[in-house]
């Protein structure tokens, strides 16, 4: 049977939706867990968590049980939470609005922006510790995304953003740029599934490799998304100003497909080859 990536995903992402809703029901002081539940549950296309279960499906099969990388998949996707709601404080990008309601710091104030995206950062950790897995797993978990999330990755990547206009760079830096920025999570959302299913370190690499290039990819589209509003020398650095956009999405499709022959031989790969199409077909 060809495998529906619609189905699939609005499947999962009830399911992590019900997994973390209970989560900041006993929040401390009691009415922050409003403030904490209004970024998570705010209509996010949970790409990343849902890249973490293909991974985790595609060595373990359609049957087996995902509680594992669950774990590892909201841990992902918190760290992803927050750094949107840092990113839209008024100290980076001023932003008013995100997926069409006020930002965080709109909605409510900017201190309690500032801390709600420091508790779900925190909380992540806290999170991939809760995961049936053994210690060592867990480690290797924990290393990866300390990894990804900080100077080495995401906040290396929006350092190197918020220098850009200073000092442009070419192709070069800006790949480097999204390689942390948006590449380095992406990245280690596939790898966390691939652990929470124990992979070997060759299947590792090879996931690890199709994360890098749908991360690449996933920015290359996103570009060519935001090209209107990205516009004119004070907008944020971008693929199509230095490509053009016709050159930008055929990059982006050409990583996707390399992405999928990475992945192609594995025991169960359908749905990363269906969220590696998305990433590049999307339109929001
Ligand atoms: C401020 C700590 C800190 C880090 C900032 C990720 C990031 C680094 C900033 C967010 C701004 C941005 C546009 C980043 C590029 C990554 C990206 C395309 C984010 C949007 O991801 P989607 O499309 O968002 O997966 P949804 O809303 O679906 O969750």
């Amino acid at each position: 049977m060809s495998f529906d990536l619609t189905t699939w995903a609005t499947q999962h992402r009830a399911q992590l939706d019900a997994f973390l809703h209970d989560r900041y029901r006993d929040a401390w002081p009691p009415a922050f867990d409003e403030a904490l539940r209004y970024p998570v549950f705010g209509g996010g296309k949970r790409v990343r968590p849902l890249l973490t279960l293909a991974a985790a499906r595609a060595l373990l099969g359609p049957e087996a049980s995902l509680t594992a990388a669950y774990h590892a998949a909201w841990a992902v996707e918190l760290i992803h939470t927050y750094s949107l709601v840092h990113d839209d404080l008024p100290a980076m990008d001023d932003d008013d609005m995100r997926r069409g309601r006020p930002t965080v710091h709109r909605a409510y104030d900017e201190a309690t922006a500032i801390l709600t995206g420091d508790a779900l950062l925190t909380d992540a950790f806290r999170l991939l510790t809760e995961a049936d897995l053994a210690p060592h797993h867990i480690v290797n978990m924990v290393r990866r995304l300390t990894d990804a999330a900080g100077h080495k990755g995401m906040i290396g990547g929006q350092v190197a953003d918020i220098r850009w206009s200073m000092a442009p760079g070419g192709l070069d830096a800006l790949t480097a740029l999204h390689a942390g920025k948006t590449g380095a999570l992406i990245r280690c959302a596939v790898e966390l599934g691939a652990v929470c299913a124990h992979a070997n370190d060759e299947t590792l690499t090879r996931l690890a490799d199709y994360g890098r290039l749908v991360g690449m990819a996933f920015q290359l589209a996103d570009d060519v998304l935001d090209a209107e509003e990205d516009e004119g020398d004070d907008g944020p650095p971008s693929f199509v100003k230095l490509l053009g956009e016709e050159e930008t999405t055929r990059r982006a499709h050409q990583m996707a497909h390399q992405a999928i022959d990475r992945v192609r031989d594995l025991p169960c790969p359908d749905a990363l080859i269906a969220l590696a199409h998305f990433t590049v077909e999307r339109t929001v």
